[in-house]
């Protein structure tokens, strides 16, 4: 399996953020990746590539030009203001108040995010706009034949909404990605969450489609971030009713627990009939997760990639979260190297691209 990556993730490395009344350093730190791409490298799993760069369009089919034109923007307006530390936000929209972008930079930022979890630094937008080249260039070797392909993004992107910010996302790199293939002529494309905390952004930007089904199995947002999304009655509305499918697991929840969801939800993907399989690859799910309650381990991320190739459908692994640093390498690559295990389907599908595509190609 190739993995796709690039370094300007460094760019990206926030001071801190808020847990029981502590500033603590940021778990979603550099070396988070750098433990992942050595373990990449270790287990020989395959090439590693740099991403191309396919611009801002794509991106913008998921995010609005508005908010990208703030993120991108922020930092500059923050330096005219001579602001020193990380670009956080204090103050939501929330009930009673009004819904209105002010002209204040920080008033903005609450405007464009849900929480103070995401700190734009000098190197943020970048960073992000890469990892969602990254995962467009996974895409793209998909999208070229290839039965998987690894993203190996970061900052992560399920928590982000179209004009959303939060959780220690920016964009959405698994939508972008999903996106990609739609437009590309795909017709069905299913996502499966399997991060520890609920995909709120992923569910939101899919929730009123039918051509994307989300699936996701989380903590119970009753009792863990990002608390005010990712319950079982959500189920999609409009055409996309009945293509929105939450587990929330109790807190503690071993691998018995989490593999029958995931059973579930794999049964969920195969009877809607998904072209293609986006995984949000979290692994924050393991037991020693500095900032997760479930119990998963190592050798269970191979039983999870394993089901996962069952399917018998190309699947694209996006990076999301995981913050047992140590482990988090072994766990993320358990998981490619189970699905390369169950993968009966070796060597690259014989392509014949979509109508969409060659009418596209040829209409210049
Ligand atoms: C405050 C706890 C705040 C925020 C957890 C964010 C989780 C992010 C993630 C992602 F994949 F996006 F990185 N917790 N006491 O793991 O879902
Ligand atoms: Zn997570």
């Amino acid at each position: 399996m190739l993995t796709f990556y690039s370094d300007e993730h460094h760019l990206h490395h926030g001071s801190c953020e808020l847990i029981d009344g502590r500033l603590l350093p940021c778990f979603e730190k550099p070396q988070r990746a750098e433990h992942i791409l050595q373990r990449v490298k270790d287990r020989r799993l395959g090439e590693i590539r740099p991403p191309q760069d396919f611009g801002r369009a794509p991106i913008e089919r998921i995010h609005s030009a508005a908010y990208l034109n703030f993120f991108a923007g922020a930092w500059a307006r923050w330096q005219a203001q001579q602001g020193t530390g990380d670009l956080l936000p204090f103050t939501w929209p929330a009930r009673t108040l009004r819904q209105v972008i002010p002209q204040d930079l920080h008033g903005q930022l609450g405007y464009y995010s849900f929480d103070g979890g995401a700190p734009i630094t000098a190197g943020t937008w970048q960073a992000a706009y890469s990892a969602a080249q990254v995962a467009l260039s996974a895409q793209a070797e998909i999208a070229a034949g290839a039965q998987s392909a690894f993203a190996l993004c970061r900052p992560p992107g399920h928590h982000a909404a179209g004009e959303l910010m939060g959780g220690y996302c920016y964009l959405n790199n698994a939508a972008i990605a999903a996106q990609a293939f739609l437009d590309q002529g795909y017709r069905r494309v299913a996502i499966l969450d399997v991060d520890y905390h609920h995909g709120n952004g992923t569910q939101s930007i899919f929730y009123s489609r039918g051509d994307v089904l989300f699936a996701s199995i989380h903590g119970d947002p009753a009792d863990e971030f990002p608390f005010f999304l990712g319950y079982s009655d959500e189920r999609g509305e409009g055409a996309g009713e009945g293509c929105n499918h939450n587990y929330p697991l109790p807190m503690g929840s071993p691998w018995a627990v989490w593999s029958a969801a995931l059973d579930d939800a794999c049964q969920r993907i195969a009877e809607y009939g998904a072209e293609i399989v986006v995984v949000s690859l979290g692994v924050d799910t393991f037991k020693d997760d500095p900032i997760s309650q479930f119990k998963l381990d190592s050798p269970d991320y191979l039983s999870m990639g394993r089901r996962i190739a069952a399917l018998g459908t190309p699947t694209l692994f996006v990076m999301e979260g995981g913050y047992a640093v140590e482990a988090i390498g072994i766990n993320a690559v358990n998981v490619l190297e189970g699905f390369e295990a169950g993968n009966t389907k070796a060597g690259r599908r014989s392509f014949r691209p979509p109508i969409a595509i060659q009418m596209t190609q040829v209409d210049g």
